[in-house]
């Protein structure tokens, strides 16, 4: 039964979606976002199956008689895989199969294999292969003995690894054998990734001085979108899921005299395998480091409220649990239920209404990230001598310069300065700064 695992790509596959939802659950429909993920990773969807449940059967998950159900159904429809929403342990996927007569897949392996099929740079591929192999290897056995020719070599892709699931060894020999490369493959990979990292860490430090805000988001909120709108950036922007995997950072300037740094990050998804979040850890790194962090909000999605509970856990998961964070309803152009929209105001009163396809709303936007990156206005009065231009210039920039006076080889501004900068100023070495009001 094994080789209907061999490999665990499900492009142009037909695939029969399953969600087994317990009964004491309500009746939402949670095959639409199984449905997205199993297009984005390029099956073809020939059946959709919502199986009610009384108890989560230990050996197969669902009953015998509705697996037996799903095996008339997937001879009906010609299907290759049967993906279901829910986690399968190893030994109830092996169970199913023998019924079902065709590949299972869960819902992590599901989302494994997008992430794969997507992975660009080099960071992100080898992320992907170590959370594919440590998710997925414990749940297969006898199949890694491909891993002798790439452990240690470090060219494989985490596609590549995955393409050569299911080669058969002779046994429990074979079996202490694979793991032992995957060991040594994992080994590798996470060196691999340290020294990325230690590069990554080098790069942040360098933009200690900037105000760096993260755009974090479940995925396809429209997060490249608005990155594209406000910068140059020309980012990849698509209908599907997981279309971002790599973070990019731009330039922006919300406001004269307001610079910050924008990176657009991996979106965030329902039940996000934990084995994934952990080894993109360095990914969102740029969440960690970021001043303030933009949660990009699809108020045209109908399960907007749980999207935005997940996106929360995951941003805890990280350490981002308590960092500012300003939240942004988009896609505002599109929402035809405007009692949800009502409601999530008043969860949010804080929140931004935009839409980053059209436009609107993106001056208020840029006001309310000039004011976080300000932290508040203070009322300054600036003693510098007149040899020393570079203050008044720094005033003139990135303050609002009200009155000056020359006197005695010196000069004396009154000027509004955000919070923030003062840090900035008393580098320039002012020979007085005195706090008006603040
Ligand atoms: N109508 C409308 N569509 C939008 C808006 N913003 C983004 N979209 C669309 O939403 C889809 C997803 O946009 P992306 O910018 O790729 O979303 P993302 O958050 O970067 O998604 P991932 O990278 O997958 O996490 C695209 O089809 C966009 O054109 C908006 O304000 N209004
Ligand atoms: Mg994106």
């Amino acid at each position: 039964m094994e080789e209907l695992r061999q490999t665990l790509r499900v492009r142009k596959e037909r695939a029969i979606l399953v969600a087994a939802v317990l009964h004491s659950r309500g009746g939402r429909d949670d095959l639409a976002e199984l449905t997205a993920l199993a297009e984005s990773a390029g099956a073809v969807v020939v059946d959709r199956l919502q199986q009610r449940i009384r108890t989560i059967h230990p050996a197969r998950y669902i009953g015998k008689g509705k697996a037996d159900q799903l095996a008339g159904r997937a001879r009906r429809f010609k299907a290759d895989v049967v993906i279901f929403d829910n986690d399968l342990s190893p030994a109830q996927i092996r169970e199913l199969e023998k019924i079902v007569e065709v590949k299972v897949l869960d819902r992590s392996e599901l989302i494994l294999d997008i992430f794969a099929t997507r992975a660009k740079t080099k960071q992100a591929r080898l992320q992907v292969e170590l959370a594919q192999l440590e998710y997925t290897y414990p749940r297969l056995t006898r199949m890694w003995s491909h891993l002798d020719s790439v452990a240690g070599a470090g060219g494989a892709t985490a596609a590549g690894a995955v393409g050569g699931i299911g080669t058969r060894g002779p046994g429990e020999q074979q079996l202490e054998i694979d793991r032992r490369l995957v060991n040594k493959r994992i080994t590798e990979l996470k060196r691999q990734l340290g020294s990325i990292d230690k590069r990554k860490i080098r790069e942040i430090d360098r933009r200690k001085g900037m105000f760096k805000i993260c755009l974090v988001g479940y995925t396809n909120a429209g997060k490249s979108t608005l990155l594209n709108t406000l910068t140059d950036a020309a980012v990849l922007v698509e209908d599907r899921l997981f279309a971002t995997l790599d973070t990019r950072t731009k330039k922006w300037t919300p406001a004269s005299g307001v610079e910050v740094l924008l990176s657009d990050t991996v979106g965030f998804v329902k039940k996000l395998p934990h084995q994934l979040v952990a080894s993109f850890k360095a990914t969102l790194e740029e969440a960690v480091n970021a001043d303030l962090l933009l949660h990009i909000i699809d108020v045209s999605n109908t399960e907007v409220t749980s999207q935005i509970e997940s996106v929360k856990e995951v941003l805890a998961e990280i350490g981002c649990g308590e960092k500012p964070t300003l939240e942004v309803f988009n896609k505002i152009d599109v929402v035809r239920k405007i009692g949800r929209l009502e409601m999530l105001q008043t969860l949010f009163p804080d929140a931004l209404s935009l839409s980053a396809r059209t436009g609107f709303g993106l001056e208020q936007l840029c006001e309310a990230v000039s004011a976080k990156y300000r932290g508040g206005e203070l009322l300054l009065q600036v003693r510098s001598s007149q040899s020393n231009g570079k203050v008044q210039s720094f005033l003139r920039a990135y303050g609002r310069v009200l009155k000056e006076r020359y006197c005695d080889g010196s000069v004396l501004i009154d000027a509004k300065l955000g919070r923030n900068q003062l840090p900035e100023l008393k580098r320039l070495h002012p020979e007085t700064i005195e706090i008006v009001e603040a």
